[in-house]
């Protein structure tokens, strides 16, 4: 019997905002990658999910959301996601079941319509929504798209996501392998520790702090009497009162969200972690091309 080819591809995962394509990155990869939020908009660059077997390498890329820009982070999110189309074998158009097809659906509908590369659709949050709800979406779709299939699916509880990857794996070609056996993505480890702080900043402070946070790590490193790792981290706000959100009564938000992302990030870096947050005002740092560069945008 002839020797199987290996297998190997870029799979953009892309849709609006908030429809769940960090969700299912991490629940593919088994593994926390991608910050997840009920706010939308929190992902802002491209994170990359590595499987690899014997058999084949499946790059996921999960992209920021495309919607109208109005800020200079807003186009480079944008220009991030189209530019995550180019190189992709295979898209993943995510959807949501709960609010329907709507005009940023759309939109998107309408870019992928126009590239070369095939897709599957996927609508997100059935475990939200009545089966009756459910069939006109996908009937409308399958009758003016073409999509290579539609499938239904619950990151949250794992429906139909079997489905996902063995779709994704018989859509794959003979290709190499672009990362080393064991990596689970392309970003460092400082990037990890920086985007678990924002995620709790996001969750904790809800809708009182918007997207204008980002996270620096300062300083990493290893202590000379014990095994802990010292780890110092600022969370850069535009103004003064989204500073005194985050620090919070006496410190007592500033202290929640040290102590919820810090178990995360022993995780990440595989030993006790003492973690030191700052919290400094950095005026329109968004529209600030300096700042922006600073921060790693
Ligand atoms: N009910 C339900 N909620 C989901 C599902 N997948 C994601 N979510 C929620 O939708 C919100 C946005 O998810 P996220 O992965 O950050 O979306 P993204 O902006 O597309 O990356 C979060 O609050 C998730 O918990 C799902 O299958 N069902
Ligand atoms: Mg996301």
């Amino acid at each position: 019997m002839p020797k199987e080819e290996f297998k190997s591809g870029f799979v953009a995962i892309i849709g609006k905002p908030n429809v769940g394509k960090s969700t299912i990155l991490n629940f593919l990869l088994k593994e926390k990658i991608a910050i997840v939020s009920p706010k939308p908009e929190t992902t802002r660059d491209n994170v990359q999910g590595i499987i690899t077997t014997e058999k084949f390498q499946i790059v996921f890329v999960d992209t920021p959301g495309i919607h109208q820009p109005h800020l200079p982070l807003g186009k480079q999110i944008v220009k991030k996601a189209r530019s995550s189309l180019s190189g992709a074998d295979l898209l993943l158009v995510v959807m949501e079941a709960t609010s329907g097809i709507c005009e940023e659906d759309k939109r998107l509908l309408d870019l992928v319509r126009n590239t070369e590369i095939k897709s599957i659709l996927l609508i997100n949050k059935v475990d939200a929504v009545k089966k009756s709800r459910l069939l006109p979406i996908i009937e409308d779709l399958s009758v003016n798209y073409t999509f290579l299939d539609i499938i239904p699916i619950s990151a949250l509880s794992g429906d139909n996501m079997d489905i996902v990857k063995d779709k994704v794996l018989e859509n794959l070609s003979a290709g190499e392998k672009y990362y080393p056996d064991g990596q689970v993505t392309d970003k460092d480890i400082k990037f990890r520790i920086s985007e678990t702080i924002r995620e709790k900043v996001l969750f904790l402070t809800r809708q009182e702090v918007p997207h204008s946070i980002a996270v620096l790590i300062e300083e990493m490193a290893q202590r000379q009497d014990k095994d802990i790792m010292n780890i110092r981290a600022c969370i850069y706000v535009e103004r003064d009162s989204q500073k005194a959100i985050i620090i919070g009564k006496k410190g007592s938000m500033i202290k929640e969200i040290g102590s919820t992302a810090r178990p995360e990030i022993e995780a990440l870096v595989g030993k006790k972690v003492f973690l030191a947050l700052w919290v400094k005002v950095l005026k329109n740092w968004r529209k600030d091309p300096r700042a922006l560069d600073m921060l790693g945008f």
